[in-house]
């Protein structure tokens, strides 16, 4: 096969990705038929790899205070420093904040570094986000942070249940893969536990749209229905925990979670009588104030269902990150060391024994939130963040950001120039992306998986570990960091989670730990353990059902207890956050792919209409969401999928990318107690609609200086720089300075609400812009096309003034497909014609026939489109002719060019 076998470097999914590179230097991507995850699928987000791995925007050279240093130099002066920190204020006082997104390999070395010869645990990751309550219920049922379940066990199953996990979006690949074991085999029971109807809801035969935060109760619920049928002290705490659950009938459960008496009691009934069940749990779960309860109320329910260490069975937390799980395996959290090791002295002596070390940290370090609140107090004064964006995704991230202005030293190694953190750092060490770098991922279902590098360096960009054993050489540990190549990496972590383990410790790869380095370049999936009894690895864990450290498994006693924040009558409503279909996190590489862009260009905030209507709020106003914390402004999206009384805003945009996105402003630092993961998905907020003068599109070269009272969204395009704007007052005054101060050339229009504006230099566009009392539909394209081929006629140039292409192509209305860019108002085409299924769209128009995510949207227009009248089937037919008239007055006043 030709091409390069490597893994995708999203999400926890872990799907095995073929890359090539052509002699342009294009890079084309197609899914691995031979990794077990995705047998040659791959979502959109991992189809447009390809267009990700350009060098626009990179972190090529390090940086000292913003200026260009060699690598000798940065990290000379940065260890200086750090080491003068560590000497004069001892080693708590430095901390790293690494990421989910390093390699295993680079992971190990950042870990070693800090708790095992810097001498504290100060290294958190962005795990504590997002993994941590889950880690925190396995290790409490099992004595192990051991994921049960493979990927397999999904078609095997009688009744899955979905909780706080819209899989369609977020772990899309894996959810088509259900959605096909279903279609296979329909007898298969799925439920989704959501307050909101998302599209993982398309193949539910059952949605619970539970109040926020309530899981717990519909869990112990469950645990209580099931207890008649328990033996005695089958687990170690069941008797408490039974005893907790005990006053949990169905009525209450019901009243807590805001849920019928029916419906709770169909989905126990299920569960009860299903031969066979699966809980797949997520960050609805994970992300809460009580998160790790959650995590073992549902693994209680499973234990005392018997849905455990057997095929089809199985409480399944999916990771997040491509390497969520390798973190967890090298102890990349803050109250962990590593291989699954704990901070008991045999534990803590073990890990010297095998480094050679008298510097282990003796006790847990700080978690996440704990982290920066000890920099804002400059408790702690250096921190080295790797691969993470914490001024946008921790919790009041306005305080992170002041935390960071405050903090003594701040390094930062990423592979963007421009992040929301680097904009802190004293020093920026520019890492190797995907496609560059090597090395090892785990993914949800324990399976590592190489990456491999296919792309030279760019730059001077070298790999994590390497500035990690870099940086320890210059603090005087180097023999222990002496490596050259990620394979030396691999198989002394692998030497260390066999080392004195005897079955002890869960995860042990000590099978691997001699790997040539010709057997590790080729390297295959495997699932750990893989040990000498287990050489091929181990699909399923806890088959004996037998735990770790102790043996037995246990049940904990949960109190359902429900989020901190509680809407008042000042902020009267909830705040979900969360993940869009087409974007990645902080968006510094999806954010640049227009395909990638398409599907919800703007920071949306999603409300159900009776809300809308009691705000005084339309589809597409601007709205501000404001809590005790902070404000956001976003678009809103009127749908009844949200339950009354709650919101939804996507967790994506950030200072990059809006002025004013970061949903993260709002939410408060709220953890669970146990976990120290924040409550996310939980903010009681206000909402109200924000009066703007005008709306617009500004399509230019590069970016120019936005007026300071302007609200701006930045949207990717190919061919130009793309902005929505909007603002109160006129925008001419400053479009006109700009062009005058610019020396170009302007042509306008300008009427009742509206002003167009083109700007030109020697004939070639430099600018376009397009306001009107709302957003103005323009043909965003045709415009891009512009700046590479300018008008060739006057007519062209009026049309382009319009904001047209000089044919005019049929307006495009929403991207849908990703995948094969099919919008809206063409599916709306292709249904009036007499497509009746997805099916049959896909074979007209090609949506929905590679990586599947758009299946759920094409329903839902399928059952809109069908229930319309056929007038109101032309979409967006109203403001294109309200967009006719107008452009008549335009071409009587274009032309009016005003000099320089
Ligand atoms: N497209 C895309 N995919 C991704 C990512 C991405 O950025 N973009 N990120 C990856 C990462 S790191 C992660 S962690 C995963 C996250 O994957 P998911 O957890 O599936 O994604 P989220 O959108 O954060 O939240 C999931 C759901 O939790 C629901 N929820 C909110 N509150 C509650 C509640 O009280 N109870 C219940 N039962 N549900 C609730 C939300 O409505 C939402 O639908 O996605 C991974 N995949
Ligand atoms: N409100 C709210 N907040 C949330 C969440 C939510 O649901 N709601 N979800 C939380 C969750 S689950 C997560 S996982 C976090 C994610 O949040 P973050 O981790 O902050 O988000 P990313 O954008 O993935 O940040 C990764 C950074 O690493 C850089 N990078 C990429 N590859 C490499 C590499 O190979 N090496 C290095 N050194 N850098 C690299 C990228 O450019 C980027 O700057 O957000 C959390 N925050
Ligand atoms: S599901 Fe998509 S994002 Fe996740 S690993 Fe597979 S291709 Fe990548
Ligand atoms: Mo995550």
């Amino acid at each position: 096969m030709n091409g390069v076998k490597t893994t995708c470097p999203y999400c926890g999914v872990g799907c095995g990705v073929v890359a090539q590179r052509d002699d342009s230097g294009a890079v084309s991507v197609r899914g691995d038929e031979n990794h077990p995850a995705n047998v040659g699928r791959l979502c959109v987000k991992g189809a447009a790899l390809g267009e990700t791995t350009c060098h626009d925007g990179r972190l090529l050279y390090p940086e000292i205070d913003g200026e260009r240093a060699s690598w000798e130099a940065a990290l000379d002066a940065a260890a200086s420093r750090l080491g003068a920190i560590i000497d004069k204020h001892g080693p708590q006082a430095v901390a790293f904040y690494a990421s989910g997104q390093l390699l295993t390999e680079d992971y190990y070395a950042a870990n070693k570094l800090m708790k095992g010869f810097i001498g504290a645990a100060n290294i958190d990751t962005n795990s504590r986000l997002c993994m941590s309550s889950a880690v925190v219920g396995y290790k409490r049922a099992f004595g192990a942070d051991a994921v049960p379940c493979s990927y397999a066990d999904l078609e095997q199953t009688d009744l899955l249940v979905f909780v706080g996990s819209n899989a369609a979006w977020a772990h899309p690949v894996l959810y088509q893969r259900i959605a096909a074991a279903k279609q296979a085999r329909p007898t298969m029971k799925i439920v989704v536990i959501d307050p909101r109807r998302t599209a993982t809801c398309d193949i539910a035969d059952l949605h619970l749209a539970l109040a926020p935060g309530s899981d717990a109760g519909l869990f112990v619920g469950l645990l209580n229905a099931l207890s008649d049928s328990l033996a005695p002290e089958a687990f170690d705490g069941q008797a408490q925990a039974l005893a907790a659950a005990r006053e949990w009938s169905v009525g209450r459960v019901a009243q807590f979670c805001g849920l019928t008496e029916t419906e709770v009691a169909r989905f126990y009934d299920w569960f009860l009588s299903a031969p066979t069940a699966m809980t797949l749990y997520t960050m609805g779960i994970n992300q809460s104030s009580s998160g790790s309860d959650k995590c073992n109320a549902i693994i209680n329910a499973h234990l005392a269902s018997g849905n455990i260490g057997r095929p089809g069975c199985g409480p399944f937390s999916l990771t997040g990150q491509p390497n969520a799980m390798g973190g967890r395996e090298v102890g990349g959290l803050a109250n962990q060391l590593a291989c699954h090791m704990g901070f008991d002295p045999a534990d803590i002596a073990r890990l010297g024994r095998f480094w050679g070390s008298e510097r282990i940290a003796q006790t847990p370090g700080l978690m996440a939130v704990e982290l920066f609140d000890a920099i804002g107090r400059g408790e702690v004064k250096a921190v080295w963040i790797m691969g993470t964006n914490p001024a946008v995704s921790l919790p009041d991230s306005d305080a992170v950001r002041q935390a960071l202005a405050r903090c003594e030293l701040v390094m930062v190694s990423d592979i963007t120039a421009q992040t929301d953190t680097a904009n802190f750092a004293h020093f920026r060490f520019p890492a190797l992306g995907w496609g560059e770098k090597n090395g090892t991922v785990t993914n949800s279902e324990r399976r590592i998986s190489r990456q491999r590098a296919f792309l030279p360096a760019p730059g001077e960009a070298r790999p994590d570990w390497w500035i990690v054993a870099q940086m320890a050489r210059r603090l005087g540990f180097g023999e222990a960091f002496g490596w050259q190549h990620p394979h030396e990496i691999f198989c002394e972590h692998a030497a260390l989670s066999g080392f004195e383990n005897d079955g002890a410790r869960a995860f042990d790869i000590s099978a691997l730990a001699s790997l040539t380095r010709e057997a590790y370049d080729a390297l295959a999936p495997v699932q750990w353990p893989v040990t000498i009894k287990q050489p091929q690895g181990t699909p399923r864990l806890l088959e004996a059902g037998a735990g770790w450290r102790g043996g037995r498994l246990n049940m904990v006693a949960v109190s359902p207890a429900l989020p901190q924040a509680r809407p008042d009558a000042r902020y009267p409503l909830w705040l979900n956050t969360g993940r869009i279909r087409d974007q990645w996190h902080t968006m510094t590489r999806t954010g640049r792919v227009a395909r990638l862009m398409q599907h919800q260009p703007l920071p949306q905030v999603v409300m159900h209409p009776d809300d809308a209507a009691r705000h005084a709020v339309r589809e597409g106003d601007l709205v501000e969401v404001a809590s005790t914390q902070g404000f956001m402004v976003g678009w809103a999206t009127l749908n009844d999928a949200q339950a009354p009384g709650a919101l939804f805003a996507p967790m994506h945009w950030n200072a990059q990318f809006a002025s004013h996105g970061r949903v993260n402003t709002l939410v408060a630092p709220v953890c669970c107690p146990h976990s120290g993961q924040p409550e996310s998905k939980q903010t009681a907020v206000r909402l109200h609609k924000r009066r703007t003068g005008w709306q617009g599109e500004l399509f230019c070269r590069t970016m120019p200086p936005l007026a300071p009272d302007l609200l701006w969204w930045r949207r990717a395009l190919d061919g130009c720089l793309h902005f929505t704007l909007a603002g109160v007052a006129s925008p001419q005054r400053w479009l006109r300075e700009l062009a005058g101060r610019e020396g170009w050339q302007m042509q306008y229009a300008q009427g009742e609400g509206f002003f167009h504006l083109l700007a030109w230099r020697d004939g070639a566009l430099m600018l376009a812009f397009y306001s009107a009392a709302r957003r103005p539909a323009v043909e965003t394209e045709a415009i891009a096309t512009a700046f590479a081929a300018p008008p060739a006629n006057a007519a062209a140039r009026h049309a382009l003034l319009a904001g047209k292409g000089a044919r005019h192509a049929p307006a495009k209305g929403r991207t849908i497909c990703s995948c094969f860019g099919v919008d809206e108002n063409a599916i709306r085409t292709a249904i009036s014609a007499g497509c009746d299924s997805p099916g049959k769209l896909g074979d007209t128009l090609r949506c929905g026939t590679n990586c599947g995510s758009c299946i759920p949207e094409l329903k839902a227009l399928l059952v809109q489109t069908a229930s319309l009248p056929e007038a109101a089937n032309q979409a967006g037919g109203g403001e294109r002719m309200a967009f006719e008239l107008r452009e008549e007055f335009i071409a009587r006043q274009a032309g009016r060019e005003i000099g320089r």
